[in-house]
């Protein structure tokens, strides 16, 4: 395991806590998509019910997964196993990544523009010094536009454990860190 893995973990639940309790709950993954949904302005329902139902599906797999002492509710060390067994997370995120990175293309032209990315991760609530530090390693066109699949397989490494100097170790530094 790699201590890069560990820390976007780390990250990833901080944002997760929605209500900001220090664990993670149902509640906090409504919480969150109604953020998502609120900054997915040009999205259409079929495309923001997919990601709510994303979130569900992420709170699903963690509790059938990740809580070891079935309390219900997942703490920073039940989710950072997440990191030491990826196979039982990888489906999960796949599907997460994908109805998150249809948000960000909504008129379905494959490529994502840069104010669209910044307002969904902002909702997920990334500092927005390291979103466009991310964006800009995804290497956009000269239009600055990334491609919907560069996003998605961003987000799939970033929950890989054996990946480091990845785009998304971006969202990691920073003053938050
Ligand atoms: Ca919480
Ligand atoms: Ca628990």
């Amino acid at each position: 395991m790699r201590t890069e893995a560990t820390r976007r973990a780390a990250l990833v639940f901080s944002l997760f806590d929605a209500d900001g309790n220090g664990v993670l709950e149902p509640g906090d993954f409504t919480l969150m998509a109604d953020r998502v949904a609120a900054a997915a302005s040009g999205s259409d329902q079929a495309a923001k019910d997919a990601m709510r139902a994303a979130f569900r599906q992420y709170w699903t797999t963690l509790a059938a997964e990740l809580d070891a002492d079935g309390d219900g509710r997942i703490t920073l060390d039940e989710y950072t196993a997440c990191v030491l067994s990826p196979e039982r997370f990888q489906a999960t995120v796949a599907t997460f990544a994908e109805a998150l990175a249809a948000l960000g293309d909504p008129d379905g032209d494959g490529f994502v523009e840069r104010p669209v990315f910044m307002a969904l991760m902002r909702a997920i609530g990334f500092e927005r010094a390291n979103i466009d530090t991310l964006f800009d390693a995804f290497a956009p066109t000269p239009d600055d536009r990334v491609r919907v699949e560069t996003w998605v397989a961003g987000i799939k490494d970033y929950y890989a454990p054996d990946k480091a100097g990845i785009p998304g170790d971006h969202l990691v530094t920073g003053p938050a860190a």
